[in-house]
């Protein structure tokens, strides 16, 4: 599509919504921005575009404006049953996401990561090796990112390193990674999908454009993915941190873990690559992020030696069971990024410390039953605040579990485990949910939490 003139409509003021806003109107684009929330002020909207011309319309919406525009753009957080959307839709005009907006502009090689969780640290340290060994990579989208922002920058040798969530996922069209990667598929986000199928369906279009001679990186030890990996266009490599994985008329290679060493086989040959103690990162979910990021970087041709040197010195991500400090010899991890039950329960398993658990937050539908499941051995107290405090307290009860104290915000969560951890005990912010019920994000949350810990 030229872009020259056409008339576009963007939704969202939030960071992707402006990127988008931007490359368009670079491109000629005729502009307008739209945010559903009232309370948006279009000073700031302004101020955030900068210098470009658009119109700006917050709160109420004019249907009747619909056939003047040529295509719709949309951020992460509009969900494609947006009354809106449709309409736009039903009046045949295209709808994009800002992850589809940026691929028009991309001449390089995509890699493209997804997942329910360790897609930001998988991205991160895949960003980190090609950065390592190509001329120019961008690692961009959900890890913060905007794709839209760094698309146009790209060349015939650069790497672009995509964290792609389900909700980008809806609004791609021709976005075609070279290699992709889908990590692992549980409950997560079924407030926006509706149904587990619908979600599963939506993680696995990271490879509908893909064809053979691509790839995509698969958890073999994940059921929905073993399956996706024998009816996948692309060659598939598998990673494991169980098994040596069997090679399939799909899949000859994989990267796995056997023992305590990570390793890869070309379908002929099985490599050493890196003892697990040698790295930074803790617990089985960060080997098979490891595992996943070798695969991808194998896949592009990057030396081994690079790989093992970059896998060495990669340090955990922000609020991902990110060490805050150690206080009167109580270890505090900040993994607000635990958004879902799964991630907090692969969060709680790395624990080697007897744990007072931070939990609760908004309210996405979750069931809470495996999460308190986990809890055993190392989660000797429970302290909650937000939307789901009381499902979570009756999860636990549920299962026997009493310790549980209630918080009404997070200061008064920190103190809270700050008088009732022994020397010797770590104390986990991984609440399960997300965190719109009280910050505006969870990296707000995750960067609160830091602060009152630094201030006991
Ligand atoms: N809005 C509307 N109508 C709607 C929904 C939202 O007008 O129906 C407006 C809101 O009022 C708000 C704006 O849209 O002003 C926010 O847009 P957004 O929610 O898409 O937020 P962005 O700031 O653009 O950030 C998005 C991603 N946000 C979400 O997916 C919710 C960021 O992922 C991502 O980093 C960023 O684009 C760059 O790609 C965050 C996230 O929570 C980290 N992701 C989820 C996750 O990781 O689990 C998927």
């Amino acid at each position: 599509m030229k872009f020259q003139h056409k008339c576009c409509m963007v939704i969202g003021t939030g960071i992707s919504g402006i990127g988008a806003a931007i490359l368009l109107y670079e491109k000629g684009a005729k502009i307008t921005v739209y945010d559903a929330n009232k309370k948006v002020d279009i000073k700031k909207v302004q101020e955030k575009l900068g210098d470009i011309k658009a119109d700006i319309i917050i709160g109420e919406f004019d249907y009747e404006t619909i056939p003047s525009y040529d295509l719709l753009v949309i951020s992460p957080g509009v969900p494609i049953d947006n009354p809106i959307v449709v309409a736009f839709k039903e009046k045949n005009i295209p709808v994009w996401g800002e992850i589809e907006l940026a691929y028009h502009f991309e001449k390089g090689t995509i890699i493209a990561i997804t997942g329910t969780n360790g897609k930001t640290t998988t991205t991160a340290l895949t960003g980190q090796i090609i950065g390592a060994w190509a001329k120019s990579s961008y690692v961009v989208g959900n890890i913060g990112n905007p794709y839209t922002t760094q698309a146009d920058k790209t060349d015939k040798d650069s790497y672009t390193i995509a964290e792609i969530s389900s909700f980008q996922l809806e609004t791609i069209h021709q976005f075609h990674p070279k290699v992709s990667a889908i990590l692992n598929i549980t409950p997560d986000h079924l407030d926006r999908h509706h149904t587990m199928e619908c979600y599963v369906e939506t993680k696995e279009r990271i490879s509908v454009n893909q064809n053979k001679g691509d790839v995509c990186v698969l958890n073999y030890e994940d059921s929905y993915l073993a399956d996706f990996g024998n009816i996948c266009n692309a060659d598939v490599i598998w990673f494991s941190s169980k098994r040596k994985p069997p090679k399939g008329e799909n899949a000859q290679k994989s990267v796995y873990v056997e023992g305590e060493i990570i390793k890869y086989t070309d379908g002929k040959n099985d490599f050493d690559m890196i003892h697990v103690q040698e790295m930074n990162l803790i617990g089985v979910h960060n080997y098979e992020n490891v595992c996943a990021a070798i695969a991808m970087c194998v896949a592009v041709g990057v030396p081994f030696d690079i790989i093992i040197n970059e896998v060495k010195n990669f340090k955990a991500v922000e609020h991902r069971i990110e060490y805050v400090a150690t206080k009167n010899d109580v270890v505090y991890y900040n993994d607000s990024k635990g958004t879902n039950p799964d991630a907090s329960i692969k969060a709680i398993k790395a624990m080697s410390r007897p744990t007072i658990l931070i939990g609760g937050g908004f309210d996405k539908g979750a069931n809470f039953d495996m999460y308190v499941a986990a809890f055993n051995p190392m989660i000797k107290m429970l302290v909650l605040m937000g939307q789901t405090s009381q499902m979570i307290a009756e999860a636990a009860r549920k299962q026997g579990f009493q310790n549980i104290v209630y918080a009404k915000d997070l200061e008064e969560v920190v103190h809270i485990c700050a008088a009732h951890a022994n020397p010797g005990d770590a104390v986990l912010l991984s609440p399960a949910c997300a965190s719109w019920d009280m910050f505006d994000n969870y990296e707000q949350r995750g960067r609160m939490f830091k602060e009152y810990v630094n201030l006991l």
